[in-house]
């Protein structure tokens, strides 16, 4: 069902980056669109924004993570220029030849962390997994490559998430407490349809399933149902927080109502990104290419 619906909206997109005519020799076709991801993203904001900074003539497509990938290999193929959200960390990089444009007016923010956040009671209710939470932490070369074994893989995430754990032991042993055991007790854990989140996410269900005797149940949603759901404590906590700069207004609105266990991965980033065969160096660029 997941797939059909990616299948689905990739079709849209495909139809509708169609309808814009399709330029292919060193600039963008007519009326060309930003294939942007989900409403709820940080990145959509931010690059409304970035329109409005730079006085784009582009229109910002409302899409979703693995659309905008398939947007993107669909342009690779044909030589195509195209110009979607990006961010890293995120397979694509591994996958394709890609640039950042430069961001002279720093709409984008800086490079910041992910975070872990839990719901307030969650350390009193349940210290050993608060520990583990605090521990887990991926550098880019474990997650980069727990995202591309999804990417590559058409088994179930879940799958692939046990798969690596089990050649990564090294990586979780150290994360886990002493004795740790839920006791079979369930967990209400929401993620994104992001990929580094998936990722992150199903080694952490795996784990906890596994190696912990948890019961975990994931919801796919969208950003701002789960900053909700963590602060008013339906849901158990969240791996995919960006901060200080991506996710800063679902911070100041919710976070007094959460705890922010710290980073669990370091060095990320989010901006306009272009394959590299498309010839400008920057975002303040884009208008001269446009028809
Ligand atoms: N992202 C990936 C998210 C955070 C994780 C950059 C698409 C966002 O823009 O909110």
């Amino acid at each position: 069902m997941k797939k059909l619906l990616a299948l689905v909206a990739t079709l849209t997109l495909v139809f509708s980056l169609a309808a814009c005519g399709g330029g292919d020799d060193g600039e963008f076709a007519e009326n060309p669109e930003i294939v942007g991801i989900e409403s709820g993203a940080g990145i959509m904001a931010a690059t409304n924004t970035a329109i409005e900074e730079y006085g784009l003539e582009m229109e910002l497509l409302t899409s979703s993570g693995p659309a905008m990938v398939a947007a993107l290999g669909d342009a690779i193929e044909n030589e195509e220029w195209i110009v979607v959200t990006g961010w890293s960390p995120h397979y694509k990089f591994a996958k394709y030849d890609l640039k950042y444009l430069e961001d002279p007016e720093g709409v984008y923010g800086d490079i910041e962390n992910l975070h872990t956040i839990a719901r307030s009671g969650l350390r009193s209710d349940d210290p050993d997994l608060v520990t583990f939470l605090e521990n887990f932490y991926m550098s880019t070369d474990e997650l980069g490559g727990l995202m591309g074994d999804i990417a590559d893989s058409d088994d179930d995430t879940l799958a692939v998430a046990r798969a690596w754990a089990a050649d990564n032991e090294d990586v979780w042993s150290e994360w886990m407490p002493e004795g740790f055991d839920g006791d079979g007790a369930t967990l209400e854990v929401p993620y994104v349809n992001w990929a580094e989140g998936v990722a992150m996410t199903h080694l952490v269900q795996a784990l906890l399933i596994d190696e912990a005797n948890y019961s975990v149940e994931l919801t796919m949603a969208d950003a701002g149902p789960i900053f909700s759901g963590v602060s008013d404590g339906t849901k158990d906590f969240f791996l995919d927080a960006w901060l200080p700069v991506t996710h800063e207004s679902y911070e100041e609105t919710y976070g007094d109502d959460y705890e922010d266990l710290g980073f669990n991965f370091e060095g990320a980033r989010i901006g306009l990104v272009v394959p590299t065969y498309v010839d400008i160096d920057s975002i303040a660029e884009l208008n001269d290419y446009v028809n």
